[in-house]
């Protein structure tokens, strides 16, 4: 199966990106991750991204806060799926970056999940790899049952 490959903008983001890995590795999903920035080391960021798709990568998650443009810059250089993940780092509470991640000209697509919504991240990733893999197709849809009857739960024991 494809890797996913996680890159995020500093090390200050893993606490807001660990759910992802997390989520990934329950799922027996390889994934590697990286701190590359769009600002600090774009020579990085490029050089993982143009050859992410021949290192076996099949979607790339990007994170990163304030003015993101990480996601939008890893895009740039391959045509595997990128996923953004804005990251809540700055008295502007993530609008910034959930901004810069998303508004991307037409041609280079980011899939932008929500500010720290690193969990919706994996689960895309996961979702686009079992397009080929119906072992984890198979996985990704036992989790929605449990969700499901979780709820069914909750709303019976709801004492209102
Ligand atoms: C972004 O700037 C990073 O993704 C991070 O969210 C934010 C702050 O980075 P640090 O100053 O904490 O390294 O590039």
């Amino acid at each position: 199966m494809k890797k996913v490959g996680i890159i995020m903008g500093s090390d200050s983001d893993l606490p807001k990106v660990q759910p992802a890995i997390d989520k990934l590795r329950e799922f027996g999903v390889g994934v590697e991750a990286h701190i590359f920035s769009a600002h600090r080391t774009p020579e990085a960021a490029r050089e993982f991204s143009v050859n992410a798709k021949e290192n076996g990568f099949g979607v790339l998650i990007a994170a990163a806060g304030k003015a993101a443009h990480l996601a939008g810059a890893i895009a740039a250089n391959t045509t595997i799926p990128v996923i953004g993940i804005p990251i809540k780092a700055s008295t502007l509470d993530g609008l910034d970056a959930l901004l810069s991640t998303v508004q991307m000209p037409a041609g280079i697509p980011v899939a932008t999940v929500a500010i720290d919504g690193a969990v919706n991240a994996a689960i895309l990733a996961m979702q686009i790899l079992a397009l080929s893999d119906d072992e984890l197709a198979d996985k990704l849809l036992d989790m929605r049952v449990k969700m499901t009857n979780e709820v069914i739960e909750k709303d019976k024991n709801l004492k209102y």
